[in-house]
């Protein structure tokens, strides 16, 4: 009979170990013409590329193009004395394609007030608007935002304490970049890249989360411009859906320093083969709207992908990978996460960086790793303080603090 544990995760899925099929995973240091990858070079130019292309051929979806020509923003808000003098605020308006009423995005940021210099930025996404991050009133609330739910977020968002700890915070409401619902290709920023006629995504072209990871790049765009960020230390991170979001934007876009995934799960940091939790075909069916349509072959079919999730990690190689788990949420498969984590080492010991260097799940709160980093802790889905001090100690041990690198 199934644990106390399991019995609190979504139906109808395994969570027994000894239920997990036997898989072979892909080399990712074998080419697809079976040539084996020995030097940085080759990987570099030829294994990278391929394995970039397939998971946007077969995945997320093809990337239509980068920042447009036309994109634009406005510093619509900015005050060196937010947050009662503990922080620098800025609420930037991007448009996505120049036009005031087009697809557009507010990026808000907080940089430490007493910063000397330009600082290490952690980006990531919220779920619920800007204004719920923290219960700061002069933050812009989204069309049809409650003013009630400021700072409703805010234990996900410990702002202060990470303004304390000498970062910087940027953060934007995916919604902006592409609204999370079926279907509706045209709204968010699909649009901006249509052919003459084209109405929805081809087969083989990006979903919700390659735009979500898109957005994420527009932000990074900003974020190199502003003086009181340090852009060779910005930090792409996310929980869940935009967990799987952050990994992708930091295998795609080389300008992320540091890249975290906190219980991203299926599509994200767990490994598909594994079948533990949510599975591809169950991914695929309650939310068709997240990978390209072509991700649906993969359903009951992982073993005939020609990658895995451990790839992925890969594609960040040898920029330094944080990724965390919460031991309650077998629904991401916290193994898998382990897994993939461990299965990208040989690419980046052989671009010369460290990988995991443990075999084992280290115990809970137990941060191990070298420039890819594994941390499990107690408890649920969710983002908590305990993440934060996670996601910040590995962020000074492989950025450093306040002075550049
Ligand atoms: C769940 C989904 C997960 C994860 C999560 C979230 O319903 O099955 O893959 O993305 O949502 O984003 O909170």
């Amino acid at each position: 009979s199934a644990s106390p544990r399991a019995e609190a995760q979504p139906a109808g899925a395994n969570y027994d170990e000894s239920k997990v099929p036997d898989y072979t995973l892909p080399d990712p240091l074998v080419a697809e013409d079976g040539t084996r990858v020995m030097s940085p070079e080759q990987w570099r130019d030829v294994r990278r590329p391929e394995i970039l292309r397939l998971f946007s051929e077969l995945m997320y979806g093809k990337t239509p193009g980068g920042r447009p020509e036309r994109m634009r923003w406005e510093v619509v808000d900015s005050s060196d004395d937010a947050l009662d003098g503990l922080a620098t605020r800025k609420q930037i308006r991007i448009f996505f394609d120049g036009r005031d009423d087009g697809p557009r995005m507010d990026l808000l940021l907080y940089t430490p007030a007493a910063a000397e210099g330009p600082v290490p930025t952690f980006l990531g996404l919220n779920f619920r608007g800007n204004h719920t991050v923290f219960p700061d009133p002069a933050i812009l609330l989204p069309d049809g935002a409650d003013e009630a739910d400021r700072g409703e977020r805010r234990g996900r968002w410990p702002i202060d304490v990470i303004l304390r700890n000498g970062f910087g915070v940027a953060t934007a409401w995916y919604f902006d970049i592409d609204p999370d619902v079926k279907d509706q290709w045209s709204d968010g920023v699909h649009p901006i890249f249509y052919a003459e006629g084209q109405d929805r995504p081809l087969p083989d072209e990006w979903g919700a989360i390659g735009a979500w990871a898109w957005g994420l790049s527009r932000a990074m765009d900003y974020l190199e411009a502003d003086e009181d960020v340090d852009g060779s230390r910005v930090i792409v991170l996310g929980h869940s859906r935009l967990g799987k979001t952050s990994l992708w934007a930091g295998a795609q876009d080389e300008r992320f320093a540091l890249v975290i995934s906190n219980d991203s799960g299926c599509g994200g940091a767990a490994l598909s083969r594994r079948r533990f939790g949510e599975t591809v075909e169950r991914i695929n069916t309650t939310f068709p709207h997240w990978f390209s349509d072509s991700f649906n072959q993969f359903n009951a079919n992982e073993d005939s992908l020609p990658f895995d999730q451990h790839m992925l990690i890969a594609l960040i190689a040898p920029r330094p990978v944080l990724v965390c788990s919460a031991e309650e949420d077998l629904w991401a498969d916290p193994r898998g996460e382990f897994l993939s984590a461990k299965h990208a080492g040989p690419v980046y010991r052989l671009l010369g960086a460290d990988d995991l260097g443990v075999d084992e799940m280290p115990p809970v709160n137990t941060l191990v790793g070298g420039t890819i980093g594994y941390h499990i802790r107690p408890g649920a889905h969710d983002v908590t303080l305990r993440d934060w001090d996670v996601f910040m100690e590995f962020a000074t041990l492989r950025l450093g603090r306040a002075a550049r690198r």
